[in-house]
């Protein structure tokens, strides 16, 4: 009875959350995948391992990333771009699994982005400290498509801005599970991650691991 009640109840909470114009904030969204989608993020990471890449200007990143599908998305002193081997194996990296492929298409379609077809994920992952300053995502070669980005594990506070890097960022806590989708108006949003607090997530431990998926080629 009272299982009964808080899954009505659950239904109808709003669990959509509109940030702008074309994005949305679906909490909750990834949950049901979320033994699957850990379960791939074990095979990536054994085959193509995080690391800490540098920016062209020289600085090093506290974030560290992995990719997988078609290609990656990679920084060093020659720029910012996506490549079809990781530098650092020269091997391809890992296909994209199909828990993930699937997850991103259900979320663009919840959120009015129906066909969306991702060929690439960046896997970020956070230790306690780490940040992620305000860019935009302007690497991919087609802006009609949009990003679709699962947060796992510890929480953060994900700083969402307008199309010119001064416009003040708004503030989502993005907990285990959420999922924001944006595109069309929002495609060229800055966006960034406030240092992550420290923490202990049951799954995840001392990390917080975002999959932004993308169409890249
Ligand atoms: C992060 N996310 O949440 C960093 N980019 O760890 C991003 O940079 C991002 O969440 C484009 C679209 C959604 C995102
Ligand atoms: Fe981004």
């Amino acid at each position: 009875m009272t299982a009964d009640l808080f899954e009505s109840v659950a239904e109808v909470l709003p669990s959509r959350q509109a940030m702008a114009e074309g994005a949305v904030l679906l909490r909750g969204f990834a949950r049901p995948a979320e033994a699957g989608l850990l379960a791939a993020l074990r095979q990536i990471e054994a085959q193509a391992p995080f690391r800490r890449m540098f920016t062209p200007g020289g600085h090093q990143m506290s974030v560290a990333m992995t990719n997988c599908g078609c290609c990656g998305w990679v920084t060093d002193a020659s720029g910012y771009r996506y490549d079809g081997a990781d530098p650092e194996s020269g091997n391809p990296w890992p296909a994209m699994p199909a828990a993930f492929r699937d997850l991103a298409e259900a979320a663009a379609r919840e959120a009015g982005f129906a066909g969306f077809a991702p060929d690439a994920c960046l896997i970020n992952r956070y230790e306690p400290g780490a940040r992620m300053s305000l860019h935009q995502d302007r690497d991919e070669k087609d802006f009609a498509a949009p990003i679709v980005s699962v947060s796992l594990g510890l929480p953060a506070i994900f700083l969402f801005g307008g199309l010119k890097r001064t416009d003040r960022p708004q503030r989502y806590r993005l907990e285990h599970g959420d999922v924001v989708v944006w595109g069309g108006p929002s495609r060229l949003s800055f966006h960034g991650v406030a240092p992550l607090a420290d923490g202990e997530h049951p799954a995840l431990a001392r990390r917080r691991i975002n999959l932004t998926f993308r169409k890249a080629r």
